[in-house]
């Protein structure tokens, strides 16, 4: 049996406190990070609590959350029913997808070589997709957009086409990046690809319409009903 849990410890319950010490406690904003955890959440029914994290107040930066995340970043969680019964304080969306993939037996394969297939998707994303379709953000739509040299914007507008490309050919004759089954890549995946489109305008900028495998695996995600519900969590203020 699982002892009673004082998350008290974790100085982040200090600014932000645990309503419901026994559930899952999450510390995020919906964000394409952030939302990849709440979908996550919603789509495996683990009972949970968010928090929200105001980059407005930038809340990222307080002490409280550095001592969760040194790295200033959402999402983060604190499990307290971690491994051995213990609490698990972890931050970066692709360790925390694969956590509560294992924890709830869900959205990952169990056969080993497609685990690990599943694994390699999401790491193109970490590495590729999110830090690209960022930059291009950051260059089309935020502070950038106003340079100059439209050189670095050029840049990340072909690397994200390229990646796109290499997401659509993945998707030829499959339904979601490991085919039948909706696993963890794809939670990680399209909301960065909705993202892309939706809040940063880049659509025809990467000639979006290109990708029509893209498009559909998208439309498909959005569609399912934890998609929609986690992508409002944690509700802005
Ligand atoms: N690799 C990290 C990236 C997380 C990330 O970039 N989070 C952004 C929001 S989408 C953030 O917290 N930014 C706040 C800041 O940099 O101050 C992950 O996947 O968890």
């Amino acid at each position: 049996m699982t002892q009673p849990l004082d998350l008290h410890s974790f100085p982040i319950t200090h600014k932000w406190p645990a309503r419901h010490p026994e559930r899952l406690q999450l510390y995020s904003l919906p964000t394409p990070n952030g939302v990849k955890v709440s979908i996550m959440l919603e789509e495996t029914g683990l009972p949970y609590e968010p928090h929200l994290v105001d980059f407005g107040k930038n809340d990222q930066m307080s002490p409280e959350f550095l001592s969760l995340n040194p790295n200033n970043k959402i999402p983060a969680i604190i499990d307290p029913n971690g491994p051995g019964g213990k609490p698990l304080a972890l931050f970066e969306s692709g360790a925390i997808l694969l956590y509560l993939a294992d924890k709830t037996g869900q959205l990952v394969p169990k056969d080993e070589a497609a685990r690990y297939e599943t694994i390699q998707w999401l790491m193109f994303q970490m590495g590729g997709i999110g830090p690209m379709f960022g930059q291009l953000g950051f260059f089309h739509k935020f502070a950038g957009k106003d340079y100059e040299d439209k050189r670095p914007r050029d840049r990340y507008v072909a690397e994200s086409k390229r990646l796109l490309a290499v997401l659509d050919q993945r998707l030829q004759g499959r339904n979601w990046l490991m085919g039948d089954q909706y696993t963890i890549a794809d939670i990680a995946t399209f909301p960065w690809v909705r993202n892309l489109v939706g809040f940063y305008e880049a659509g025809d900028l990467v000639g979006f319409s290109e990708f029509a495998n893209v498009k559909r695996s998208l439309d498909a995600f959005v569609a399912r009903p934890a998609v929609a519900r986690g992508l409002g969590i944690p509700a802005r203020g």
